[in-house]
């Protein structure tokens, strides 16, 4: 009750916003963690450097991509694929760092998925004007296993829809240090993210960083 009243009167929205069975939106799970997650990132960046990936279709990729973990996620003109290798350098991907490995199994378990085990994380750069279409998650192996998405730095308008790419989309921005989680009934679900709007933010300027666990293998 004291909870409900103090959010309703600090914030516009709840903490915890529920997408669609099986998805829900952790406004902020992040944020306290956010500077800790990104001193991870320039080792990752530098081992494994982002790349404009090219799709099966021939179109290069807006969102500069690199990976951390066991299991990295590829496209080329073959194909979309998780591989242990790092295609540029022929070497193992940098590993996942602690810390992120541990704010996703949380993020997962306040989300009702226990036991979240990612062996890929996919880091994104979304820069002014990058986006991503519409597209389902599904070259990973296992779908009993969540997706989890922190965003970090400039906000971004996500769009959610559901497992039928002709149903509506849901629009919702999510800010720095805002986790989703879609799993179970909503694993196959439709999403994206609308082109990013220029800003400067005050960790990490002119773009965003996206981290997406995933249980591949
Ligand atoms: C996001 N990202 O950036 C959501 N999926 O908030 C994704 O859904 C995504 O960035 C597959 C590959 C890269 C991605
Ligand atoms: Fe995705």
């Amino acid at each position: 009750m004291t909870a409900d009243l103090f959010e309703d009167f600090t914030t516009s929205e709840p903490a915890q916003q529920a997408l669609a069975p099986g998805a829900v939106l952790l406004r902020g799970f992040a944020r306290e963690a956010g500077a800790e997650l990104m001193a991870r990132l320039d080792p990752v960046l530098t081992a494994a450097p982002l790349r404009h990936l090219v799709t099966p279709g021939g179109h290069t990729l807006s969102v500069a991509m690199s990976n951390c973990g066991p299991l990295g996620w590829v496209s080329s003109r073959s194909g979309y694929r998780y591989q242990a290798l790092d295609p540029l350098s022929g070497r193992p991907w940098p590993s996942m760092p602690e810390s992120w490995r541990a704010l996703a199994g949380c993020a997962a378990a306040q989300a009702g998925f226990d036991n979240f085990a990612p062996d890929a994380c996919l880091v994104n750069q979304y820069l002014p004007g990058s986006k991503l279409s519409l597209h389902q998650d599904k070259d990973e192996n296992d779908f009993s296993a969540p997706i989890v998405s922190v965003s970090l730095g400039l906000p971004a308008v996500f769009l959610f829809g559901t497992p039928q790419r002709n149903d509506r989309t849901q629009r919702y921005r999510l800010q720095h240090g805002d986790v989703v989680v879609w799993g179970g009934p909503a694993r196959l679900a439709f999403h994206g993210v609308a082109p990013l709007a220029d800003g400067d933010h005050a960790l990490l300027g002119r773009r965003r960083i996206n981290l997406t666990f995933r249980r591949a293998g």
